[in-house]
């Protein structure tokens, strides 16, 4: 029998990150405090997170007051309240309400500028935002009033808070290849400020293949692509998302251990997956967090990655899903060292980039030592 650890590709920590790796295990074995401080501490990259979804009740309603927008809820409490999802559709009714609040370019920045800070709070040294310029052009605000005060936020993240933010334009794929086209061609005066392209929103009934023109347009324009494909929806997406997208990543991808065949192709390729712990439950993707296939698909040998899809609505930031995540799974601290790995290896970066994060991250676990020692 192969052993999973050395599936071909799969990450191997170093003899000194191994070292770090026993000092956290035998630490772990005295407090209960040792792997969740790990999991908050430890350098990572996010690479699945809609800024829209990142918009606070709090922010929605104090933007609400100021842009003299009313809202179809009495409170922040109410709001709450009805962060009751049974699918992915009755999530995205509410999150789209939820951005009608967003009207000036201070507004993309304010809403991007609080993720940010919550990111360096979670110890996120790189993070790649997504955006849906639809949800604001269609009501009547400019490309760039929300791509000027989301790259306003990127810019000053860097300088103050040391986080490197990248910006990917996603495609609302319930609507029409068309329209995804319009929205291409007005982002593109703005194109030194995003990096990229998704396909996001309702996934069954609007398959990859749909977008098959405009995604060749951008992979000719030299952009980073990648799709939500196999959240929901069948396998057959996760193929044509590879096949027919050619995407560099697939956002979700769950649904791919229905398939032995994709689950082969995902691993020997290396395809990253961005897995979203805390909105699969959320939507009910997975009944609880310990019925969650990630540490099967880790196992297997994929490209597998952690992130929060839409932090405000799903019950918590990066830090939140690892700790959930690793509070419900037979997880460990080299899970937790492989998954940063990954996020790394998975980021749109250049190889400078990538091997100083790669050192610093092995820097980490090489460096733990247990605070009682
Ligand atoms: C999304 Cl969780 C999820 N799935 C698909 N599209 C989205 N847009 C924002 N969150
Ligand atoms: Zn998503």
């Amino acid at each position: 029998m192969t052993d999973p650890t050395t599936a071909p590709g799969r990450p191997q920590p170093s003899p000194a990150v191994l070292a770090g790796l026993a000092r956290v295990e035998a630490a772990m074995r005295t407090s209960s405090a040792v792997l969740p401080d790990v999991l908050r501490r430890m350098p990572k990259a996010e690479l699945h997170m809609h800024i829209e979804g990142s918009l606070e009740p709090e922010l929605m309603f104090a933007l609400a007051q100021r842009n003299g927008v009313s809202l179809p809820y009495p409170s922040v409490e109410a709001l709450r309240a009805a962060y009751d999802f049974e699918d992915l559709q009755s999530f995205l009714d509410i999150y789209y309400a939820g951005a009608s609040v967003l009207l000036t370019e201070q507004d993309f920045f304010d809403m991007a500028w609080a993720y940010l800070e919550r990111a360096a709070a979670d110890h996120i040294c790189h993070t790649e935002l997504f955006f849906d310029p639809q949800t604001h052009t269609a009501r009547g605000v400019p490309m760039a009033v929300v791509v000027g005060g989301l790259s306003r936020a990127c810019r000053q993240a860097r300088e103050q808070l040391g986080v490197h933010a990248s910006l990917i334009l996603c495609f609302l794929r319930h609507l029409s290849e068309e329209e995804a086209f319009a929205t291409l061609e007005a982002a593109l005066p703005l194109r030194e400020h995003w990096i990229g392209v998704g396909l996001d929103s309702s996934e069954v009934g609007h398959p990859p293949e749909k977008f098959a023109r405009v995604f060749r347009r951008c992979r000719e324009l030299g952009l980073r692509v990648v799709a939500h494909a196999g959240e929901e929806g069948p396998p057959a997406y996760v193929w044509s998302a590879l096949d027919v997208l050619q995407v560099e990543r697939i956002d979700h991808g769950v649904q791919s251990a229905q398939d032995p065949a994709l689950m082969r192709r995902l691993a020997a390729s290396r395809m990253p997956l961005t897995v979203c712990p805390l909105s699969n439950v959320k939507l009910c993707v997975f009944p609880a967090m310990h019925q969650h296939n990630l540490p099967a698909l880790l196992e297997t040998g994929l490209c597998i990655t952690v992130n929060s899809d839409d932090p405000a609505y799903f019950g918590g930031y990066l830090n939140q899903n690892f700790l959930a995540l690793f509070a419900a799974l037979p997880l460990g601290p080299r899970d937790a060292w492989e998954l940063a790995h990954n996020s790394f290896e998975a980021a749109f970066i250049d190889t400078t980039e990538r091997t100083l994060r790669l050192q610093q991250l092995d820097a980490f676990f090489a460096h733990w030592q247990s605070a009682a020692a």
